[in-house]
């Protein structure tokens, strides 16, 4: 999974790279460098189904959320602790999540 050790993302990438995923919901935390997406679901079943996809995803890439569920709320923070910011690799998972959200709606 580590392909290479994680940088910040420089403020060329972020300009490329975080417009797609603000578009969807996806917005900067204010005095942390990591991104946040709440996500709403039908019921619990599938808040829990949505994050069991996510939470195998993310232990095959080795790089995990934090996150937050109140029965269909899941509320979800991006960064890489190795690096103390945003990473690729956040932008490749919730790229990921997305997806996941998609197909759970
Ligand atoms: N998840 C996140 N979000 N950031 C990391 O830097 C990270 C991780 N590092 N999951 C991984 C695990 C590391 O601690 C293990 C040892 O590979």
């Amino acid at each position: 999974p580590g392909a290479g050790k994680a940088h910040r993302l420089s403020a060329e990438e972020r300009d490329q790279l975080l417009p797609n995923l603000r578009a969807v919901g996806w917005n900067e935390l204010e005095g942390r460098d990591a991104i946040f997406k709440q996500f709403h679901f039908k019921d619990f079943n599938r808040a829990f189904g949505f994050m069991t996809r996510v939470a195998l995803q993310a232990e095959k890439l080795d790089h995990h959320p934090e996150w937050f569920n109140v029965y269909n709320k899941v509320h979800i923070t991006l960064s890489t602790h190795e690096c103390a910011g945003l990473s690729e690799r956040d932008i490749n998972l919730a790229s990921f999540i997305e997806q996941v959200a998609v197909s759970m709606t």
